[in-house]
């Protein structure tokens, strides 16, 4: 990722853009306020951006998270909110169902969560390397739902993984930079991503899948 000319880096774009989605629902009710597809994607869709440093390993990863982001975001205009996704396939009693907007949303909102969970790891300790921080991350987040092959993938593919020396240097940020950055999506992206969590509970989905 080449920074715009001004400063302007990756991690700066996707703090912003979360930040810009968590003051929206500010002292909102969960429960009747609506937020929208297009900015929801679009945040989501600059998340993509950090696998351009990860390396090949990552490109079925990659794949897969963008697709479904853009899925979602072709859905924006017919749909308009992430609630009416869901309640379209409650009433389809499609909500789990393979290529369904509710399960492309809900795995979506697992990838928001793990990047959450590395730069928490990131962050805790100097000492931990990337393949560590993304590895635990990793194994919190996403491992308890995904299969045997992908998570032996997932496995196989963190050996590849840049140093961290190597990921700051290709986001081009520095260690105090990057903590400033990665601290404000932290902070940013978890209303967010417990707000769809809500989405589901509250209308009896559990969120064992
Ligand atoms: C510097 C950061 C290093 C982080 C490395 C993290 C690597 C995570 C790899 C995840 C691989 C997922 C591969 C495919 C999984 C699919 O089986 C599932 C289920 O799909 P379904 O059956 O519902 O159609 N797909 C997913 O869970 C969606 C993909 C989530 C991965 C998001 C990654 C987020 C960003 C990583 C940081 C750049």
């Amino acid at each position: 990722f080449e920074d715009a000319g001004d400063g302007t880096t990756a991690l700066t774009l996707i703090a912003d853009a979360f930040e810009k989605l968590s003051d929206s629902m500010k002292n909102k009710n969960y429960a009747s306020f609506e937020l929208n597809l297009k900015p929801f994607c679009e945040a989501c869709s600059l998340i993509s951006i950090l696998f351009g440093s990860l390396g090949i390993a990552f490109k079925f990863a990659e794949m897969e998270y963008t697709s479904k982001v853009n899925d979602l975001c072709d859905a924006a205009s017919l749909y308009g909110s992430l609630s009416k996704v869901i309640d379209c396939d409650v009433k389809n009693d499609s909500v789990k169902e393979a290529e369904s907007l509710s399960r492309k949303l809900r795995r979506v909102r697992q990838g928001l969560d793990l990047v959450r969970e590395l730069f928490q790891n990131f962050l805790s300790t100097d000492d931990y390397s990337l393949k560590e921080a993304a590895s635990s991350a990793y194994k919190e987040v996403c491992a308890p739902y995904h299969t045997w092959a992908v998570r032996t993938a997932v496995s196989a593919g963190m050996c590849a993984l840049p140093t961290r020396d190597q990921l700051l240097l290709s986001l081009n940020e520095t260690d105090e930079s990057a903590e400033i950055e990665m601290r404000r999506y932290i902070k940013a992206s978890l209303p967010v991503i417990k707000y769809i969590d809500n989405l589901y509970t509250s209308r009896g989905i559990t969120l064992d899948w």
